[in-house]
């Protein structure tokens, strides 16, 4: 599968943002990942909906929301979201997950199902023909600088297998956490294909913008 780069918004300078974006544009990443935390699902507050209906209007790239919020079943609608855009919801946010899946697709957008480092993949299997993706935590959600879990590389490698097997070739695997060069090419290798992109790959302080997204693809 194609491999794919979502920056991570929230590690973007806030008084760069239409430079990062006209850069992002140029070097033609794939989407931008936005994290939304409501502080009860995640021990932290960022990203909301006025900020999303802001990017939606400086710019034409796909959005990559992930709701780390619960009860997304019926918020994911406030979010300025449609064709080409992707929303996570996390297996852990809501009792009615087939609903909240459900409910993105009908406002036009990709569903993903997403899952913490600790839960079973088993959980997702039964919303497997309602998502497009499955994101895969390789950190615990709520910080950007965080160090890998490592077992979440063979929990990428099971997930793949896990999908293969049940005939869900199709579904990609997104993760999220550390995802440094080096990361990168280990998650590969288990089965990734999209790469949120944080403060380990393409917004670390010694690279530019443009050289961390081009050796971040050349590992992916
Ligand atoms: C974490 C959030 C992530 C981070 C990203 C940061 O809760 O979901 O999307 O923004 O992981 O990347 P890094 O390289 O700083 O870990
Ligand atoms: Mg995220």
């Amino acid at each position: 599968m194609k491999g794919k780069i979502a920056p991570s918004m929230m590690c973007v300078d806030a008084f760069k943002l239409e430079d990062t974006l006209k850069t992002f544009k140029e070097e033609k990443i794939d989407y931008l990942h936005i994290d939304v935390m409501d502080g009860t699902f995640v021990p932290n507050f960022m990203l909301g909906t006025d900020y999303c209906k802001m990017l939606k209007k400086k710019t034409d790239l796909p959005l990559d929301i992930h709701l780390m919020i619960n009860n997304p079943e019926y918020k994911a609608e406030w979010f300025p979201i449609g064709e080409g855009d992707m929303v996570s919801i996390h297996v852990e946010s809501t009792v009615h997950l087939q609903r909240a899946l459900s409910l993105v697709k009908r406002l036009g957008a990709k569903p993903i199902v997403a899952l913490n480092p600790a839960t079973p993949i088993e959980e997702i299997r039964y919303v497997l023909d309602d998502v497009c993706a499955v994101l895969l935590m390789t950190v615990n959600p709520g910080y950007a600088g965080q160090a890998l879990i490592p077992q979440t590389l063979k929990k990428i490698s099971d997930t793949r297998k896990f999908l293969d097997i049940n005939g869900y070739e199709h579904i990609e695997i997104e993760v999220d956490g550390n995802v440094s060069f080096e990361n990168a090419k280990l998650m590969k290798s288990a089965g990734s294909n999209i790469y949120v992109a944080g403060s380990s790959s393409v917004f670390r302080k010694d690279l530019s913008l443009e050289d961390g997204i081009r050796l971040l693809r050349k590992v992916i």
